[in-house]
């Protein structure tokens, strides 16, 4: 303590000093804080709810810590090590009892399409900035279609395994009424890039890897692109990309869509368990709001049934309004009913925000397969 104020006192003089005598947990490092609705000193922004007047979860450097932040994972890094570190020594035999990466999901999709060939079919949808395969798997052969996506958000791991998941149970359910009603196409990773970087470089990274800077893929939408939340600086974290549908992988789902023509589609995030539904970019209704509020509630039944959590169901834009947006494009410009769920956990606290314990990848899935089973 006697230190920590000496440091304080003194900075910038003592700083270099104090930093090499401090134990290593002293020394700066990034924290993750919840504060007062303070925009201005929020560059990385964590938390989804960003009701004005509600408390935010943001990252700053440890020693700019204000009186008032309530510190919710104190150094995220250590929390990305603790994983990588996990997951390194892992022994977990079961798929979802662990994070998977690309080459593990690819793998698990090869294996559902050819477990059930009668009743999937496995097809690369497009090609990533860099090259990887963007895969799609469907699932069923019914005149209601279907599309779920993971993965828009690097960082978002929880919405690999549970659309991965979702996939899985529905190929070994076999052929159930759903699936006699129901065309399903599970896309996991839709920004396979990101996800590789995020698991070898850096665990926080959010958008494709387009020229190193990167493109935020739920910015690059052809509904009221470059609008309200999007940024056209390239090293913003809503960098929306220098016109609609520039990416390749905003292209492969827009092209899926327009091909098989989906009534409802469900684009998986994390985190903040919330069910968001049109408009993302304006606050006023959308036509279909009642009805999208009826399903909604429906979801929300259905998840509670699992495990008792709740999901906070409102538009995206009573949140923040975010422009581009792939829920926007699915309902504005291609018809379908579209919703936006924000996955586990609810808040950044525990170990921290993305960083979600393996053990809840299962739960979680539980949670998400009953919001589909929901849909019409
Ligand atoms: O900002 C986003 O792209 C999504 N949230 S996330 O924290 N996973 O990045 C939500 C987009 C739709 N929601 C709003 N209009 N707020
Ligand atoms: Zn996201």
């Amino acid at each position: 303590m006697e230190l920590a104020r000496v440091r304080v006192e003194f900075r910038p003089l003592l700083a270099l000093l104090c930093a090499t005598l401090l134990a290593p947990s002293h020394r700066n490092h990034r924290t993750l804080v919840r504060t007062a609705d303070d925009l201005d000193r929020a560059s990385d922004i964590w938390t989804e709810n960003r009701t004005p007047g509600e408390p935010i979860d943001i990252v700053v450097n440890s020693d700019e810590i204000e009186p008032g932040d309530q510190v919710i994972v104190d150094d995220i890094d250590a929390a990305a090590d603790a994983e990588r570190e996990r997951i390194a020594h892992s022994t977990a035999k079961e798929f979802y009892a662990e994070y998977r990466d690309n080459a593990a999901i690819n793998g698990k999709l090869r294996e559902l399409a050819a477990l059930a060939p009668d009743r999937t079919q496995l097809a690369q949808i497009g090609t990533s900035v860099e090259g990887r395969p963007i895969l799609a798997l469907r699932v069923g052969r019914g005149p209601e279609k279907m599309l779920l996506n993971g993965t828009q958000h690097a960082r978002e791991w929880i919405a690999s395994m549970t659309t991965t998941c979702i996939a899985d149970r529905l190929v070994r359910g076999g052929d159930s009424k759903f699936l006699a009603d129901h065309t399903v196409w599970i896309v996991p990773v839709a920004n396979p890039d990101g996800y590789a970087y995020s698991w070898e470089k850096k665990r926080y990274w959010r958008k494709n890897r387009r020229d190193g800077h990167g493109v935020d893929l739920n910015r690059n939408w052809g509904v009221a692109w470059g609008g309200a939340g999007s940024s056209g600086g390239k090293n913003s974290d809503v960098y929306r990309g220098p016109s609609a549908f520039s990416e390749p992988e905003t292209r492969a789902l827009r092209d899926l869509t327009l091909k098989e023509k989906f009534s409802t589609h469900v684009d998986f995030h994390s985190y903040g368990q919330l069910i968001l539904y049109p408009w993302s970019y304006k606050s006023a209704p959308a036509a279909d709001r009642d009805r999208f509020r009826g399903i909604g509630d429906r979801m929300n039944a259905a998840i509670y049934a699992q495990h008792e959590s709740t999901y906070k169901l409102q538009s995206g834009a009573d949140l923040y309004p975010a422009a581009g947006t792939a829920t926007d494009w699915m309902y504005g410009e291609a018809n379908a009913l579209s919703y936006t769920i924000e996955l586990r956990p609810k808040s950044g606290g525990g170990l921290g925000g993305f960083v979600l314990p393996p053990e809840q990848i299962v739960p979680t899935c539980d949670e998400a397969m009953a919001a589909v089973m929901a849909l019409p």
